[in-house]
């Protein structure tokens, strides 16, 4: 029987081609991150000059225009004092500024404001930073130290391990102009656990390939040398850094670098730190090292970034080590070397003060090195924004030159007299289709380059702009995508879930180690919990209980001066501060003090119900960004709707865990009860430390 519609094969088509387009639209791998817009609104680009960082300004512009159509925008070099290094000058013109790096920035800010509604008005904008850069802690393996998003974007293993193909310089200009557009001006390639291989004439040329595409978005290639090069790939007998061959050695390495890659930025050391070599494998020290290499680089202007992430196993307490082992040598350094500090004393901790070398170290440059992958805060299954965390690390007061001393400006030259200023931030970059892992992970590389860029913006400006850079204004209701009003929008998408962007480091402290608790999670691999690890023979410095101290009168650790003395590291007035557990912040009670489990906390609360309180309150937060999340689903597409869901869920078991494992294990020694009215323990103590000896095992 013939149909009365007389094509109905073509309308069962349509709908079957309409039905693959909304799965279209809702299939979003993540991969754009934040550089998604897109329009078709033309825009006139005047600029005097061409070149690389130029075109792709102007490329830029032309892909993403928002404004009125037509505009003139003018892209100009121009010599104007007050525009500090990258800085540039935006107005109603266009941009301008003194080197062609400044105009791309400029235009990525002009962007930013036409895509996120904020006001374009004239403006200096200069960055807090010179060199704002990313370390990958990359092996040439392919593999990632602290990594979760997958293998390496520059290093695999294989035979094909040095051939640059088109994939690769395809997703490295794609990893330039991301850092660009958040004003990352450096990436060092190779982890800081550096293999010498990396030296090599045949690992040189990919470093050159790879710095040839970053290059035009500004970005300056580093690498992580390992100390021991002259004798592992130079066959000389040593490395003492003051033997004549040793110097020349790498006099003629650095040399072979500038002659590949002509503004190579220079080079990271990780040196006697965690079986590292160094300096003082040979009887010498930091000094004699970092001005090594120092000299070799300073006729190409190259940076070395000596870390001081330094701890032995001996009796004084960890967290004193770096201070003591570098304060000595405070201004023997050549002034092309910047020492690069974690942000706290230990590493890398959910909360740590920060580290008493920022503001002490007077005469030599020192530079703060953030984690932005999260090794201790859920890797890539936790939402946890970290912006927070910098953000208070930024503004802590050193005291060192009077009050407002913050560690930004006792490392961004304001405070002290400094060549070269730095800042380095571990990447969360791998070769997973969205970069990071988790879709919100990517909210840390951005936040990263932003408060790199300009270390006075509020986490919740950030979060704003990631947002709403990273989702559109859409409704996706049965797969299908409809714009939506802006104020819908941001009532019912922006405002809830950045909050919850906004609470998420906070209630990571709090699930995990609140109150400054630190150190207590699992061997290894770092994601769980683990306050009883202590193998027998096992270094005490690297066992939870040296951290923790916990015992029947009470937990934390003594650091004021009847105990370890850490805080005689601190400037006055915060040395007093902290020495007393009354001013002492209580969210760093349990690092400076040890405190009986009755000890009265400011809202009355004993410490052991504190502590309970506290666990729970970050269980529950995770649990009420579950349904933020589940609500936020029709203004997201499915793809990363439901990634985040599913991570939402797995923090939220891993929280419970955390929480279980931390109050029943100290329960052991407060030996007092959970307050009632908190939800019970789901799981059992004995149940969680056979996981994590099996977990261990499998790693041993
Ligand atoms: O946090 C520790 C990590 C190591 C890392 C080391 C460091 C690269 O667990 O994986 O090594 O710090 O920063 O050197």
């Amino acid at each position: 029987m013939k149909s009365k519609n007389p094509k109905p094969m073509k309308s069962i088509l349509s709908v079957i081609v309409l039905f693959f387009l909304s799965l279209g639209l809702n299939a979003d791998n993540g991969h754009q991150l934040w550089l998604r817009s897109k329009s078709n609104i033309p825009v006139q680009v005047v600029s005097k000059r061409s070149s690389a960082i130029l075109t792709i300004a102007r490329q830029e512009l032309q892909h993403a225009w928002q404004g009125e159509a037509n505009q003139t925008v003018v892209l100009g070099l121009t010599r104007e004092k007050q525009i500090k290094g990258d800085g540039f000058r935006l107005s109603a013109e266009g941009v301008h500024a003194n080197t062609e790096r400044g105009i791309l920035y400029g235009v990525y800010e002009l962007l930013r404001r036409q895509q996120t509604g904020q006001a374009i008005r004239d403006e200096l904008v200069n960055p807090s930073w010179e060199n704002r850069l990313l370390n990958h802690w990359d092996n040439l393996d392919g593999t990632v130290e602290r990594g979760y998003a997958g293998h390496s974007i520059f290093w695999r293993a294989g035979n094909d391990s040095l051939t640059v193909t088109p994939e690769d310089l395809k997703l490295w200009e794609a990893y330039a102009r991301a850092n660009a557009s958040i004003g990352i001006n450096g990436s060092v390639l190779n982890n800081v656990n550096a293999s010498p291989k990396v030296l090599s004439a045949a690992y040189l040329n990919r470093v050159k390939a790879i710095a040839d595409v970053l290059r035009p978005y500004g970005i300056k290639t580093y690498l992580s040398i390992n100390f021991a090069s002259p004798m592992v790939i130079g066959r000389l007998s040593t490395a003492d850094p003051l033997n004549a061959e040793v110097v020349d050695w790498w006099k003629n390495k650095t040399k072979e670098i500038y002659t590949l890659i002509p503004d190579f930025g220079g080079f990271l050391v990780k040196a006697n730190s965690e079986g590292q070599p160094g300096p003082q494998d040979f009887g010498r020290n930091h000094v004699d090292g970092a001005n090594l290499l120092a000299d070799a680089l300073n006729p190409y202007g190259g940076l070395v970034m000596w870390r001081a992430f330094v701890y032995n196993p001996s009796d004084e307490d960890r967290a004193k080590q770096a201070y003591n082992e570098f304060m000595p040598f405070d201004g023997q350094f050549r002034d092309n070397v910047i020492i690069q500090v974690k942000n706290g004393p230990i590493d890398f901790q959910p909360r740590e003060p920060f580290s008493p070398l920022f503001g002490a170290m007077k005469q030599t440059p020192v530079m703060a090195e953030l984690q932005v992958t999260q090794e201790y805060l859920g890797h890539s299954i936790h939402l946890v924004f970290l912006a927070p965390m910098w953000e208070e690390f930024l503004h802590s007061d050193t005291w060192q030159e009077g009050e407002g001393s913050t560690v930004a400006r006792a490392t961004d030259g304001s405070l002290f007299k400094q060549k070269h200023t730095a800042i380095a931030g571990v990447a969360n970059i791998g070769l997973d289709d969205n970069w990071c892992g988790h879709d919100f992970a990517q909210a840390n590389w951005y936040a990263y380059g932003r408060q790199a860029w300009d270390s006075s913006l509020s986490s919740e400006q950030i979060a704003d702009e990631w947002l709403k850079l990273t989702f559109s204004r859409s409704l996706f209701v049965e797969g299908d995508q409809k714009v939506v009003l802006p104020m819908e929008w941001d009532l019912n998408f922006l405002k809830p879930v950045k909050q919850m962007m906004l609470n998420s480091h906070e209630a990571a402290v709090d699930y995990m180690m609140p109150l400054g608790l630190h150190h207590i999670f699992a061997a290894h691999h770092h994601y769980g919990p683990g306050p009883w690890w202590a193998p027998k023979g096992m270094r005490k410095d690297w066992t939870p209980p040296y951290y923790h101290q916990a015992d029947s009168e009470g937990i934390g650790f003594d650091r004021t001066a009847s105990g370890s003395g850490a805080v005689s590291q601190y400037h006055e007035p915060l040395q007093s501060q902290l020495s007393s557990p009354e001013t002492c912040p209580e969210a760093l009670l349990l690092w400076f003090h040890h405190v009986s489990w009755d000890y009265k906390m400011k809202n009355g609360r004993t410490l052991w119900n504190e502590l309970c309180y506290r666990y729970d309150q970050g269980v529950q937060q995770v649990r009420q960004f579950q349904k933020v999340w589940d609500q936020a689903e029709r203004y997201v597409d499915r793809d990363r709707f439901g990634r985040v869901q599913q991570r939402l869920r797995d923090q939220s078991l891993n929280a419970m865990e955390w929480k279980d494992a931390c109050l029943l294990y100290f329960q052991q020694y407060s030996q007092r009860p959970i307050p009632y009215d908190l939800e019970r323990p789901v799981n059992n103590l004995d149940d969680l430390i056979e996981k994590d000896q099996r977990t261990i095992r499998a790693y041993e």
